[in-house]
């Protein structure tokens, strides 16, 4: 399986806030630097870099609006003397106005924003683009006929919706990979999402669709961030009906309750036939992970892409969050091997 990675994820560090004081972010450059080294180790397939897309591709699965903003927030950001990273102070939350996008840095960005979990530094942007870049050119990989690829991105992207940033999250790179498999002329496209927290961002975009098909697993929200989305509840809206899915589990779900989950998933995405499928890959399911609370081991991830095989279509995997950066690697490329255990 080839990977696809850039050093330019290095660009973008930051910080966030741990019970209650502002420390660099759970989210750290090394993360991807240990999963690449991993990949190199064991002899996975080739490393490549990504190819270059134009915004457009950015624009089919968030708003011309949002991206724009992520592309001047710095700008606009330091134009008012501030020389430290931004982040936003105040929502538009329940009865407050979302009709009018404030002209003020300040007010755009909590208006495009769910959390202060993603600060936007002088050299974000370019981090954040190379990372939707890496999804696509995974694509790219499959279109040109490879069964699967592994898009080694880093900032993260599940979290980040149509019109927000937030969870580390700034462009959904998932999200984009999918809707530019739509684009390009596929039917039914699936995005599997096994990282710990739900992914709302790519819900969001798909909900109301019924070509793209979004499954989650992930902590119920009562007891785990996000916190406002990821229950069973939520099915897709309009013509999505019924292709939205969502398996909350409770805390402390060990790889036994977790299989069952994946494998009535699976069986599910498999009856949508999907012409590709999208697995958002976190690894902060496991045991270690300093802010989820899952107790999967190191080798339940080999299985994971066992059972992930079964659905049977070409498979590009993206990466998420994980935040245990000692065994990222090896379970993240864990679940790679697994699923090349089932391929031919
Ligand atoms: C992509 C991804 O995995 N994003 C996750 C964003 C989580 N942000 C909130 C983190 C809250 C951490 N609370 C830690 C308590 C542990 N002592
Ligand atoms: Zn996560």
């Amino acid at each position: 399986m080839f990977t696809v990675f850039s050093d330019s994820h290095r660009l973008h560090h930051g910080t966030e806030l741990k019970d209650g004081v502002l420390k660099p972010s759970f989210e750290q450059p090394s993360r991807a630097d240990t999963v690449r080294d991993r990949v190199r180790h064991v002899g996975l397939g080739e490393i490549i870099a990504p190819r270059t897309f134009d915004r457009a591709c950015y624009v089919n699965a968030h708003s011309e609006r949002y991206v724009s903003f992520l592309e001047t927030a710095w700008s606009e950001w330091t134009a008012t003397g501030r020389t430290h990273d931004a982040l936003p102070l105040v929502w538009p939350v329940r009865d407050l106005s979302n009709e009018h996008v404030p002209a003020f840095i300040d007010g755009k960005l909590g208006f495009f924003a769910m959390d202060a979990g993603s600060p936007i530094t002088s050299t974000t942007w370019e981090a954040v683009k190379t990372s939707a870049d890496i999804a696509l050119t995974g694509l790219s990989l499959i279109n040109e006929g490879q069964n699967s690829a592994f898009a080694l991105c880093r900032p993260p992207g599940h979290h980040a919706a149509r019109e927000y940033m937030g969870g580390y999250c700034y462009l959904n790179n998932a999200a984009i990979a999918a809707q530019q498999a739509i684009t390009q002329g596929a039917k039914r496209v699936a995005v599997l999402d096994v990282d710990f927290h739900h992914g709302n961002g790519t819900q969001n975009i798909f909900y109301d669709r019924h070509d793209v098909m979004f499954v989650s697993l992930h902590g119920e929200p009562s007891v785990s961030y996000p916190y406002y989305s990821g229950f069973s509840s939520e099915c897709g809206a309009g013509a999505g009906e019924g292709f939205n899915l969502n398996y909350p589990l409770p805390k402390n779900t060990t790889w036994q309750r977790y299989e069952n989950a994946l494998i009535h998933a699976c069986r599910k995405l498999k009856d949508f036939a999907p012409e590709l499928l999208v697995i958002s890959l976190g690894v902060d399911t496991f045991k270690d992970d300093p802010i989820s609370h899952f107790l999967l081991e190191s080798h339940d991830f080999f299985g994971m892409g066992e059972i992930i095989a079964t659905v049977g279509a070409p498979t590009l995997f993206v990466m998420e969050g994980g935040y245990m950066v000692d065994e990222i690697g090896i379970n993240a490329v864990n679940v790679l091997h697994g699923y090349e255990s089932k391929q031919h």
